[in-house]
């Protein structure tokens, strides 16, 4: 194993930066580059430090701390060096901690050796990611509920009972002499119902999970003059988009961010749908099109005069009403608005935040999945428990239920990175910055 260092604070100006360095060789390095004896420093605790270059020229000084394995982060031997801040000074002191032997890490990298060294789970890494990335503060409070093991107890819980569940089977297996009495027949399948319901409930968490760490992109479409524009412009409560009277202002998709209620939002100004429409506009609004087939949400804008499309409640798409201030009626059951005087503006905001799956902050302190990969678990335990209670109730052989349930098992100690390959890793951890 190599020795890695990176600077573990931000790049830029700031006032200090930690240059952090981790393995074998990263007490001989601190002591190289501070022209001291660090295998003689207590561990966790601060010390002065003059940085020099391997000729024993200054290049910095502040303070250093060395945290020995295997009670590191890492689990590995640790030095940090906490020194001025600068892109140029952090530089020189990483040209001097390489120059004495250690390698710039990759990004992630101190945390996958954290993992390798079962310091902390892909599902604890993840939530690492949440923390650091967190868009809002409500993003940032369920991250750090899940950091905090929000979701390792929950999925401890129902690893144990999957494995009772499992014990339960195989002994049934193993002495078939004893039978399957009717009564435990329906007890198993009433827990492995339970269990999918569990699993199902988790795999229905990333809905909110997603929204607040990724956020929601919601597409404002509808024929031209709609109001699409001026509704964009009233959502996020400044003069964004080009707004006219003209048909065909917006040709060119243009987004724009918001945060609402913790919840980061982009929404997509598309330009409008008209038949009659010369050549570049019909190029706009086909990638107007394109784009919103790509969002979570598209917000369909119905101004006086405009048919009401029949697809009344496609999936993902949120019907609003616009221009309410010009006397007009607005078809019944969708969302009524004017972005002249403000009317149900704040209603719509709130009617996308719910649509996103967060109407309440119904996800504070309990178990919510973050990313893509944990979902795909959730949904293979969710299938496999199905299968097993399917199987149970169809009085398929007991082997065949106990593969399910085991399948199901597998699924959720995957969830929390048990046995997850090496390209998930390199997935996981290239979104890392350097220096975590
Ligand atoms: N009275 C009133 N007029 C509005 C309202 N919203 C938009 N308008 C007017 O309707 C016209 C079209 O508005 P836009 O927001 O540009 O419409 P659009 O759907 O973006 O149009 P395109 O980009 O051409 O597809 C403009 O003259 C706006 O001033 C509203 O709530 N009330
Ligand atoms: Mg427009």
């Amino acid at each position: 194993m190599d020795t890695i260092a990176a600077c573990a604070t931000a790049a830029g100006t700031g006032g200090v930066a930690i240059v952090r360095v981790s393995g074998p060789d990263a007490i001989a390095i601190a002591s190289a580059v501070t022209a001291g004896d660090a295998s003689a420093w207590a561990d966790r605790r601060l010390v002065r430090a003059r940085i020099v270059d391997r000729g024993g020229r200054r290049v910095d000084d502040g303070l250093a701390v060395v945290m020995r394995g295997p009670r590191s982060f890492t689990g590995e031997d640790v030095v940090e060096l906490h020194v001025h801040g600068g892109a140029v000074n952090v530089g020189a002191v990483l040209g001097a901690v390489v120059a004495a032997g250690a390698r710039l890490a990759e990004p992630g990298e101190f945390t996958r050796r954290a993992l390798e060294a079962g310091k902390v789970t892909v599902a604890e890494a993840e939530a690492m990611l949440a923390v650091v990335s967190a868009p809002s503060a409500r993003a940032w409070a369920l991250a750090q509920a899940q950091l905090a093991g929000a979701l390792a107890r929950t999925v401890a819980a129902e690893r144990a009972a999957a494995a009772a569940v499992l014990a339960e089977l195989e002994a049934r297996i193993d002495f078939p002499e004893e039978g399957v009495e009717p009564a435990d027949r329906e007890a198993l399948g009433v827990e492995l119902a339970r269990l999918e319901g569990a699993a199902g409930a988790l795999e229905r968490s990333f809905v909110a999970g997603r929204a607040l760490t990724d956020g929601v992109v919601v597409a404002v479409v509808g024929a031209v003059n709609a109001g699409k524009s001026a509704l964009v412009n009233a959502l996020v409560g400044a003069e964004r988009v080009l707004v006219s009277e003209e048909p065909g202002t917006t040709r060119d998709y243009v987004e724009v961010r918001a945060v609402w209620d913790g919840v980061p939002v982009t929404l997509v100004d598309t330009a409008g749908e008209r038949d009659a429409a010369a050549e570049v506009e019909r190029r706009g609004i086909d990638l107007g099109r394109e784009r919103a087939a790509t969002a979570d949400l598209r917000l369909r804008v119905i101004g006086p005069g405009d048919e009401l499309p029949l697809a009344a409640t496609a999936t993902g798409e949120l019907r609003v009403a616009s221009k309410l201030d010009l006397g007009w009626s607005a078809p019944a059951g969708v969302l009524a608005t004017s972005a002249v005087t403000g009317a149900g503006i704040a209603e719509l905001r709130a009617a996308i935040v719910a649509e996103a799956g967060l109407a309440d902050d119904a996800e504070a302190g309990s178990a919510v999945l973050l990313t893509e990969r944990q979902r795909a678990a959730a949904a293979a335990a969710r299938g496999a428990f199905g299968a097993a209670r399917a199987g149970l109730a169809e009085d398929a052989p007991l082997e065949v239920v106990a593969i399910e349930a085991r399948s199901g098992a597998a699924a959720l100690a995957a969830l929390e990175g048990e046995q997850v390959g090496e390209e998930v890793l390199d997935a996981l951890f290239r979104r890392f910055c350097i220096g975590k």
